[in-house]
């Protein structure tokens, strides 16, 4: 394609995101904590200024982050009132810096008695969080941009419960329909909890999408198996919960060819092109995001990318990733839709959950060993598009 200047909507928010247990250290007891410890990650609870001071410096103007409900609610019923003051703390500091915020009450990790209750099975979750949300949002409120209940609940329900990867380990399909049920109560009371403290509240979760399409598009069988497999993965969720969010929070980072063999079916394969991919062996492919994009028209709501990015350690491949991926953003605002802002997904290197630390997401590297970080070049390539609004691609 010939080299285009593309323009984003003036009021575009730039950013990045993280999640409290990749990045915060500090030992936190939680779910996670006994088998797949985080320790000090990246020190980022103490050391948040830092942090948002590199965000500043690359200009970017939204921070995507989430709080640990471990360290807020260490026991039923008990609130840390030293954890709360800490939140508020960083939200202050972001707001210092004139960096919006986007806070995601739960982003994966569970305190310990809410694992030992059933967690996402127990059929009183929705209430649970109830109280985690009300004191949450009635301490920081005031300070908060945009809130997010909950971080892709299809994805956790998934390797949580049917692929056994996730606390609480389990292989048992027949346990995610009652868990995708108390994930959409759970954010259907969470939304109204909030609206009852702040009418005017942002509210959305961050949903990770796919772009799943037949690998045989002349087959009538692989066009509806993927069909079915669109609508599990990528429209449940959002049919069942569109009537109470705000905003759209989009997740993007897969592209899904489905395939049926005689073998397979009624299942479908997926299959990949994986002409280029991450250090994770994801495949890139950046149509997909516009696919995404296209599809959400419908629902006639605002939508934020709240997460888009690779490992990629040697960051040979980030800063096309990232352009490209803006270009199919571009074009899909141009069609219709409204897209308001891009968090990349991450700030810094940080705990890939059961990958550890070797993946590396981060604009900025992070150096375990001294906890020193450095900013990649890709990131100041994103940078002066976050300063200008301006895609030169
Ligand atoms: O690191 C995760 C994040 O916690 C949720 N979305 C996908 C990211 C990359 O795997």
């Amino acid at each position: 394609m010939p080299k285009q200047i593309l323009k984003f909507p003036k009021d575009f928010l730039w950013g990045s995101s993280v999640s409290s247990y990749q990045v915060e250290g500090g030992n936190v007891i939680c779910d996670w904590s006994e088998k797949f410890p985080a320790k000090t990650a990246c020190n980022y609870y103490l050391n948040y200024e830092h942090f948002f001071d590199l965000a500043k410096e690359l200009n970017q103007n939204v921070h995507r982050f989430s709080l640990s409900w471990a360290r807020i609610q260490p026991a039923e019923g008990k609130f840390d009132r030293k954890a709360i003051e800490h939140y508020r703390k960083m939200l202050l500091a972001l707001k210092e810096r004139d960096i919006k915020s986007m806070v995601t009450i739960w982003h994966w990790t569970l305190p310990l008695w809410m694992s030992e209750k059933g967690g996402w099975e127990n059929s009183k979750f929705a209430d649970y969080f109830q109280q985690y949300t009300k004191f949450v949002v009635e301490e920081l409120d005031d300070l908060v941009d945009f809130w997010m209940t909950t971080n892709e609940p299809m994805i956790y329900t998934s390797l949580s419960y049917i692929l056994g990867k996730f606390p609480p380990q389990k292989n048992n399909l027949f346990l995610a329909p009652k868990v995708i049920n108390n994930f959409v109560k759970t954010h259907k009371k969470a939304y109204e909890c909030i609206h009852d403290i702040n009418k005017n509240a942002k509210v959305g979760v961050a949903q990770n999408l796919s772009f799943g399409e037949p690998f045989n598009n002349k087959s009538i069988l692989n066009r509806s198996v993927a069909k079915t497999f669109n609508f599990f993965r990528n429209s449940l969720f959002l049919e069942l919960t569109k009537n109470h969010q705000d905003f759209l929070g989009i997740n993007y980072y897969f592209h899904d060819r489905i395939k049926i063999t005689p073998f397979s079916f009624p299942f479908a394969k997926i299959k990949n092109d994986d002409k280029e991919v991450s250090d994770l062996n994801w495949e890139i492919y950046p149509k997909g995001i516009y696919h995404v994009l296209n599809n959400l028209k419908k629902y006639n709501l605002p939508i934020y990318i709240t997460e888009n990015g690779l490992a990629d350690e040697k960051d040979q491949k980030r800063e096309k990733f990232i352009k490209q991926h803006l270009r199919y953003i571009h074009k899909a605002i141009k069609n219709g839709a409204d897209v308001r802002g891009y968090m990349h997904w991450s700030l810094i290197d940080n705990f890939e959950w059961r990958d550890g630390y070797g993946p590396r997401f981060g604009l900025v590297e992070m150096n375990y060993k001294d906890m020193s970080t450095k900013i990649r070049p890709s990131a100041l390539e994103y940078a002066k598009i976050c300063k200008t609004g301006v895609l030169e691609n």
